[in-house]
C-alpha cells in the first residue's frame, strides 16, 4: 500500500472489535462476531493459525457501512479497479473496499488475511485454506437462518471443507439465478473450478 499504511502498530482484537462496533450496525457487528468464532473453530479443526483466522473474520465485512460511492472512491484511490459487474451489483463492492480499509484503518499487512477478505463474497479459483474458512464461516455462522441446507452445511464444514464449499457455491448460484441477480464472472469461475476438482456428493 502507500507510505501512510507502512509501519503502523498492529491493532489488538479488543481495539478492532471496538472500532467495528462503532462503525457497523448491531446486526452486522453480531454477524461479524459469529463469523469470527465460527472461523476460529474451523481453524482449530483444520490446523490453521487461529489469530490470522480471527483477524480475517473480524475484518471481512469491515467496509459494509460504506455507500457504493464511498466504496468506489476508496477502491479507486487505492489504485485498484472497479469492474463493470461491481458497479452494477454494489453489494459486491464491500469485499474490495474491505481489503483496502483493513490496510488503511486496521493496519493489516498480512497478505493471506487480506486475500481472504478480498475474495470472501465471490470466492476465487484455487482458494487457500483461510479463504475457504472465511467464505464458509460467512455462510454458516450462528445468526444466519434463511440459507437452505444450513444444518447439513454446518456439519459438513467440520467434516469435509471442500464438499462444504462446493455445496455453498451451488446454493449461491441457484439463489442468484432465482432472484434474477447478475452472477459475477468470479463467482461463476469459482463454481466452475470447484465443480471440476471436487466430487459432488448429495447430502
Ligand atoms: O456480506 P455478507 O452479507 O455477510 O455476505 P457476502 O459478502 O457473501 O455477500 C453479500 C451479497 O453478495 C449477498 O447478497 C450475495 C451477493 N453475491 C454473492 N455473489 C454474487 C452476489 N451478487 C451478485 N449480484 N453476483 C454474484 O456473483
Ligand atoms: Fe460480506
Ligand atoms: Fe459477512
Amino acid at each position: 500500500m502507500n507510505s501512510e499504511t507502512m509501519n503502523k502498530e498492529p491493532m489488538d482484537f479488543t481495539e478492532i472489535r471496538n472500532k467495528l462496533e462503532a462503525n457497523l450496525k448491531p446486526k452486522r457487528f453480531n454477524h461479524t462476531v459469529g463469523v469470527t468464532f465460527t472461523a476460529a473453530a474451523m481453524a482449530m479443526r483444520y490446523g490453521f493459525n487461529i489469530d490470522k483466522t480471527m483477524l480475517a473474520g473480524y475484518l471481512h465485512d469491515c467496509a459494509k457501512h460504506l455507500s457504493a460511492e464511498e466504496s468506489i472512491s476508496l477502491i479507486l484511490n487505492a489504485g485498484l479497479e472497479v469492474t463493470e459487474y461491481e458497479r452494477q451489483n454494489p453489494q459486491l463492492l464491500h469485499a474490495k473496499a474491505g481489503y483496502v480499509l483493513a490496510q488503511t484503518e486496521y493496519n493489516v499487512e498480512d497478505e493471506e488475511v487480506l486475500h481472504a477478505i478480498l475474495v470472501h463474497t465471490t470466492g476465487c479459483v484455487g482458494m487457500s485454506l483461510l479463504d475457504k474458512i472465511i467464505f464458509i464461516a460467512d455462510f454458516i455462522e450462528p445468526a444466519r437462518y434463511v440459507q437452505p441446507h444450513l444444518k447439513e452445511l454446518r456439519k459438513l464444514a467440520f467434516t469435509d471443507i471442500d464438499e462444504c464449499l462446493l455445496h455453498i457455491l451451488i446454493d449461491t448460484i441457484e439463489y442468484l439465478d432465482q432472484s434474477d441477480k447478475v452472477i459475477d464472472p468470479t463467482t461463476k469461475e469459482t463454481y466452475d473450478f470447484y465443480s471440476k476438482v471436487v466430487e459432488y456428493k448429495p447430502y
